[in-house]
């Protein structure tokens, strides 16, 4: 006789990046072992007139991240509760070592501040400070233990890679099947651009994004581009912001490069108008790159459709309004960059994608869960529901609405940048590998149950 199931999924309407379907999921082990509509009797959990998704995945967070003296304020137990309430059941975060560092080390600093505490599971990806060929000769081993991506930083002193080192890498990582997932914004130009403006006296918030404005971006991600096609690699874009970079990845593929890009809702849902808030009340707004005038927004929502774009992470780095943000009342080049999201990104592209039709349901789930477990090189373990997928599943009732509010979410920060907004769909449960680790926006986990995961190459690597 066959072992009987742990759990069903009952009655939902199952949603992967191919199709549509009326089906009962069935996990044993943490694992899916049937999809049918005559399983044998087990535990229920009722999906009645609910999509049931592949649990989400984010492939770009920044929890408990050190910046100088501060740190992030999610850390990996807060982030991660954060994250399975907004159907996130696969976080990426990075090694936090600094240029010269051991990356092996890096891993396992790094491992060791998650390990007992994430809700979720989570991969790392490698941060290449340096291109040193000790930095790079670490690769090999560390590809063969299943860390095969890695972030090259363009901007950022102690982070940032010149062309010669972004060469490097590139080739490094090419050679051991790493994805690189560049951040493409020109030091220099940020650098002078910031300088000059604080000379004029123009210190506010509001002047963040002329510091940084789309040619800084598209310029980097051209450089970053042509630097790749000169040793035959493949680079994932991280957080596209505007047309002038869609033209750059365009031009690209032309060319026949493999490029992968990514958004982020901050980008689809909010524009620069955001720096038009009175006072020191637009610091809740600065990330970097900025956000755009409103226009890019739309090109963002049309290259996500259209395949231009295959992922929507969140770069969550949350910092407080009340405190790490007033570090900036001098100066905006102080103001901690970024913004909290790793709750919220599922409502806002359901609620403004699916609901307005902006993406069909297979596109929702391929953008936000089967082609970030691509990049990742988890695919189709994450990222879909098939027989033999962990049983990772987001359950959203389309007849519901989402009010984001900062006092009723997990994310452990004094702010969201979308107070107020209700959007159409409720997730009504998270289960990640068989548990069902959240009710009704309640979680039900236990922290630590997380795991860190190793990883296959990405096919686009
Ligand atoms: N930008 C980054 O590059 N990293 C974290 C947050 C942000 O806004
Ligand atoms: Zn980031």
């Amino acid at each position: 006789m066959a072992q009987p199931l742990d759990l069903i999924v009952r009655n939902g309407v199952v949603v992967t990046a191919a199709d549509t379907r009326r089906l009962d999921v069935g996990v044993r082990d943490g694992v899916v072992v049937a999809l049918g509509t005559n399983l044998p009797e087990a535990p229920v959990l009722d999906a009645s007139g609910c999509y049931v998704f592949p649990g989400f995945v984010d492939p770009h967070v920044h929890l408990q991240l050190r910046v100088g003296d501060i740190v992030s304020t999610d850390d990996f137990e807060t982030g991660t509760v954060a994250a399975a309430c907004g159907g996130v059941t696969t976080l990426a975060d990075f090694t936090g070592n600094a240029r010269g560092d051991d990356l092996a080390e890096g891993v396992r600093a790094r491992w060791a501040e998650a390990e007992g505490r994430i809700a979720v599971d989570l991969a790392l990806h490698l941060t290449l400070t340096d291109a040193s060929e000790t930095t790079l000769a670490a690769l090999p081993a560390l590809a063969a233990a299943g860390h095969t991506s890695a972030k090259l930083y363009m901007t950022y002193a102690g982070l940032r890679l010149d062309d010669g080192e972004m060469l490097r890498a590139l080739a490094a990582c090419h050679a051991q099947r790493i994805l690189p997932l560049v951040h493409a914004e020109n030091h220099d130009a940020v650098a002078y651009l910031t300088a000059r403006l604080l000379a004029a006296g123009h210190s506010e918030p509001r002047y963040h994004p002329a510091s940084r404005p789309p040619l800084v971006e598209s310029e980097a991600a051209q450089r970053a581009l042509a630097l790749a096609a000169m040793v035959d690699a493949p680079v994932y874009l991280a957080h596209v912001t505007c047309r002038e970079t869609l033209a750059a990845i365009a031009q690209a593929r032309a060319r026949g490069q493999q490029v992968v890009a990514e958004t982020c809702p901050q980008y689809l849902a909010l524009s620069s108008a955001c720096f038009d808030a009175p006072g020191f009340e637009a610091a809740k707004y600065v990330c970097t790159p900025p956000l755009r005038p409103a226009g890019h927004g739309d090109a963002l929502w049309t290259a996500l459709a259209e395949d231009e774009l295959q992922i929507v992470s969140t770069d969550h780095c949350p910092w407080n309004h009340e405190v790490e943000k007033q570090r900036g009342r001098d100066a905006f080049s102080q103001i901690p960059n970024g913004l909290p999201g790793v709750e919220t990104r599922i409502p806002l592209l359901y609620g403004l994608g699916v609901a307005q039709a902006r993406l069909s349901l297979q596109r929702f789930v391929a953008v936000a869960a089967s082609e970030p477990a691509r990049a990742l090189g988890l695919f189709p373990r994450k990222g879909t529901i098939a027989v033999g997928s962990d049983a990772d599943l987001a359950i959203l009732d389309p007849r519901g609405t989402t009010t984001m509010q900062a006092a009723g979410l997990h994310q452990r920060v004094d702010y969201t940048p979308f107070e107020g907004w209700t959007v159409p769909g409720r997730l009504v449960a998270t289960v990640s590998r068989g548990e069902v680790i959240v009710r009704e926006g309640q979680f039900l986990g236990r922290r630590g149950r997380g795991r860190l995961l190793c990883r296959q190459p990405s096919p686009w690597a």
